[in-house]
């Protein structure tokens, strides 16, 4: 796929789909991206600091209002048609599979005091599954959108995201930080989003890659996912112990300039690693914004390499797809590469010269290939918008 293709495809698939199911026109259609993390990985639930930003691949809720207390939702993936009342979203956990993401942002609304409307909707969905490119927090952020609309409920877009996050946290059960909900709502076109994930203050940085002649190339490893939910929650475990032993409210406090030292007082090494994993990448989101905002892209290379690497040794996310499409990347001359997302499998960023993509591309397939790996996907992206109306 090439950059910035638009949304059109699948909102027409939406609304289609919502004809089909429903014998009636949608009242709206809301679009929501999935996200890459340029940097800033495991940070969000440290308190710290990520820079996401929005990719031209959407999930489109095609819905209008029911005057009961029901929710009907059709998705085109599963091809299948869900439908919940207000006993089931009244117990965490109840739906499951893709429809508890939606089951979850109801509850989460009527929990946090709305009067949610019921609804019936229908969904298409060009992010792809399960490849570290927020599809859950796409699909939470345009039913959540259609349903503030919907039921004119007051809710601004500033707090959409935690409502989003409780959603997952909460009724799905995955203990997520609030990274991808924040990205999907509140990043903006040709930006990135410097998020302070304690104050949950937001910075548009310009991401501005055309005008410097480069591009981001994302790899799909389409490794399979190994073990990612319980060693998620082991790493967000660890770092919460850490902070304790350190006697901070969070591994956010603890200061880079002094960090050998803090070190020292944890016996356990693996400990000490997962700490300077968070407290390192906290201070190369920094270093990347002052660049970013110097109009000094081309050089956030190194920070997104090094990043890659503290993800590797110290905090042991990477699989061996991921680390060799990293290493064929910055062979074939990407300025920069490192994994995006929770970790595991997933996706890698490469900064590149935009004429050099398809060859870059190119040497991380042949690099796979030489591996037994199978296939991987390869695409170029330009940041986009946040959740929208589209009429
Ligand atoms: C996943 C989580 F959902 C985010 O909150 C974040 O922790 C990320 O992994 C790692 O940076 O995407």
């Amino acid at each position: 796929m090439s950059a910035g293709q638009p949304a059109g495809d699948v909102a027409a698939r939406a609304a289609a789909g919502f004809r089909q199911e429903y014998a009636d026109e949608p009242a709206g259609r809301w679009a929501a991206p999935g996200r890459a993390n340029l940097i800033g990985e495991h940070t969000d639930y440290n308190d710290g600091f990520v820079l996401p930003f929005a990719l031209p691949r959407r999930t489109v809720a095609a819905a209008d209002r029911l005057d009961a207390e029901r929710w009907e939702v059709w998705s085109e993936l599963s091809g299948e048609r869900i439908s919940f009342g207000g006993a089931d979203v009244d117990e965490p956990g109840r739906v499951t599979g893709w429809g508890g993401y939606v089951a979850g942002v109801v509850w989460a609304l009527r929990e946090a005091g709305y009067a949610v409307p019921g609804a019936r909707i229908a969904l298409a969905s060009d992010v792809p599954l399960g490849s570290g490119l927020s599809s859950s927090a796409a699909l939470e952020a345009a039913v959540l959108a259609a349903l503030v609309d919907l039921g004119g409920l007051d809710l601004p877009a500033d707090r959409q995201p935690r409502l989003a996050q409780r959603a997952e946290n909460a009724y799905v059960g995955a203990p997520t930080g609030i990274m991808d909900q924040s990205a999907v709502i509140r990043c903006r076109e040709g930006h990135a989003l410097f998020l302070d994930c304690r104050s949950e203050a937001v910075e548009q940085i310009p991401f501005d890659l055309d005008a410097a002649g480069l591009a981001v190339l994302v790899v799909d490893s389409r490794a399979p996912h190994r073990h990612v939910d319980g060693e998620y929650a082991a790493r967000r475990k660890s770092c919460e112990r850490a902070a304790e032993l350190l006697g901070v409210p969070a591994l956010r406090d603890v200061d880079a300039a002094g960090l050998d030292a803090r070190l020292d007082r944890l016996d356990d090494p693996e400990t000490r690693r997962r700490v300077r994993h968070v407290v390192t990448e906290d201070q190369r989101v920094l270093d990347t914004v002052e660049l970013l905002r110097a109009g000094r892209v081309r050089e956030i290379g190194p920070l997104l390499t090094a990043s890659h690497a503290s993800m590797r040794d110290d905090f042991e996310i990477t699989v061996p797809e991921i680390d060799t499409a990293v290493e064929a990347a910055l062979a074939a001359g990407a300025l920069g590469a490192r994994m995006t997302g929770g970790g595991f499998g997933g996706c890698v960023l490469a900064l590149v010269e935009a004429a050099a993509a398809d060859a870059v591309g190119a040497a991380v397939t042949s690099a796979y290939a030489e591996r037994g790996f199978a296939a991987p996907g390869h695409f170029t992206v330009l940041p986009v918008g946040g959740v929208t109306r589209l009429g």
